[in-house]
């Protein structure tokens, strides 16, 4: 009998471990997702430009703004729409041109740092 508790209690000690193990695993697995998430256009910003002159984006897709280097940040002229670093925004604007620019003042080259985000039609 005393035996068999012993048994009882070690099988639930491994149940138990291996709970928490695949655990651990599925929580790292979430958080690699989150930071690699994708968006559907993506500007990369550096000091002191943007890596094109324009993006292209329909309405309800997303966008992310990543920095390559300096610290930078998106504002979308005439609308409300501002970007900071890795956090994915959907955008909502009717089709047209819209003029982007940096809006973290950083450096030298900081009134330089404009491009187009052109909505086309979805
Ligand atoms: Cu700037």
């Amino acid at each position: 009998m005393k035996k068999w508790i012993i048994f009882a209690a070690v099988c639930c000690l491994c149940v138990v471990v291996a709970a928490c193990g695949s655990g651990n695993k599925g929580n790292n697995a979430d958080s690699n997702a989150a930071s690699s998430a994708v968006a559907d256009v993506v500007i990369k910003a550096s000091s002191w430009e943007f890596d094109q002159p324009e993006y292209h984006i329909k309405k309800g897709q997303s966008i992310k703004l990543e920095l390559i280097d300096g610290v930078h940040g998106v504002e979308i002229e005439k609308t409300n729409l501002k970007l900071t670093q890795n956090k994915i925004k959907t955008v909502n604007l009717d089709a047209g041109e819209y003029e982007i620019k940096c809006n973290i003042p950083c450096g030298g080259g900081h009134s330089k740092m404009t491009a187009k985000l052109i909505v086309d039609e979805a």
